[in-house]
């Protein structure tokens, strides 16, 4: 990765089961983003939002808030737009972006963006499997699609974004997950990504999980997205999301593992997604994803 980070905020609440989650990344600057990257001796450069209207400015009339199951899916393609070409825009300049969400259907135009011209793996640290697809979505929430969107699975197969340019599922690896539904669990099955659940983790250690994800997603010949949902973390960590899960990986298990991820020096972009500071307490999620971000973009102790 380069030396200078771009942060791209992306406020988005459309795809969330719980609202709050687009203040994410004013939480995430308020818990000191920039001096944290400043103090890892890193160069940052913000470049603001993207245009996301809050959900209550739909009008709706102009067009139906859902397509099938999946619930702004509409805005949820606008701001993915953004998104992906505002990453496309700084891996050009030669800079590392960072992408603060917003609910995780962001990670569609994170990751769309990052592969567009390159071939990219992807280490996805989530308690859930986000693999569903508008008709096997128990919720229609998009945040819990994202990866199944990014493959092309199932109805996902003919939009836009599917197969996402230089993105193929031998190169994804997921960590962490404790939570995945019956339909998703076949369509993880079926599909050539790795997936690793926290039973794993708990027999293996979390270096020997982390490095074989990442040697997955290291596979890809340009690099690697990391994609960080909070609520990888035990909610006793990470309290301000919308979907908690208990009995994830500790504080210390996930700055050991993004320090594995700037190891690799194999990180082309970076994302943080799904703080919630209407949940939070005292913005400590959003302070402990400002200091994650720094040890995956390679903040050394010593
Ligand atoms: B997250 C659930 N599987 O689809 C669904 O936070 C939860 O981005 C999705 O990982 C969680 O609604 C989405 C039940
Ligand atoms: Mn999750
Ligand atoms: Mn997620
Ligand atoms: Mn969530």
């Amino acid at each position: 990765m380069t030396n200078t980070v771009r942060i791209i905020g992306a406020p988005t609440d459309y795809g969330a089961n719980r609202r709050g989650v687009d203040m994410g990344p004013s939480a995430i600057r308020y818990g000191g983003l920039a001096a944290e990257l400043d103090g890892a001796g890193l160069t940052v450069v913000d470049d603001g939002d993207v245009t996301a209207p809050p959900a209550e400015a739909r009008d709706p009339e102009a067009e139906a808030p859902s397509e099938g199951n999946a619930k702004f899916l509409r805005e949820t393609r606008e701001v993915v737009t953004s998104v992906a070409d505002r990453v496309a825009a700084a891996l050009e300049g030669g800079e590392t972006p960072l992408v603060l969400g917003g609910d995780h259907s962001v990670a569609i135009g994170s990751v769309t963006g990052s592969a567009r011209d390159a071939e990219v793996g992807l280490v996805w640290f989530d308690a859930h499997g986000d693999f569903n697809t508008p008709s096997t979505s128990p919720s229609g929430n998009v945040h819990g699609m994202p990866l199944a969107a990014l493959l092309g699975v199932g109805d996902f197969a003919d939009t836009p974004w599917a197969n996402a340019a230089g993105l193929s599922e031998e190169h994804v690896a997921i960590v962490g997950l404790r939570s995945v539904d019956d339909t998703e669990r076949e369509a993880i099955r079926d599909s050539d990504v790795t997936a690793y659940t926290m039973s794993d983790i708990d027999e293996r250690g979390i270096d020997a999980v982390v490095d074989d994800a990442l040697d997955v997603a290291c596979a890809a010949s340009d690099g690697v997205h990391a994609s960080l949902d909070l609520d990888w973390l035990d909610p006793r960590e990470a309290p301000g999301v919308g979907t908690p899960v208990r009995g994830g990986v500790t504080y210390r298990e996930a700055h050991f593992a993004l320090e594995r991820v700037a190891e690799t020096d194999a990180l082309r972009s970076l994302e943080l997604v799904e703080v919630n500071p209407v949940l939070d307490e005292h913005n400590e999620t959003a302070a402990l994803a400002t200091e994650l971000a720094a040890s995956g973009l390679g903040k050394r102790i010593l």
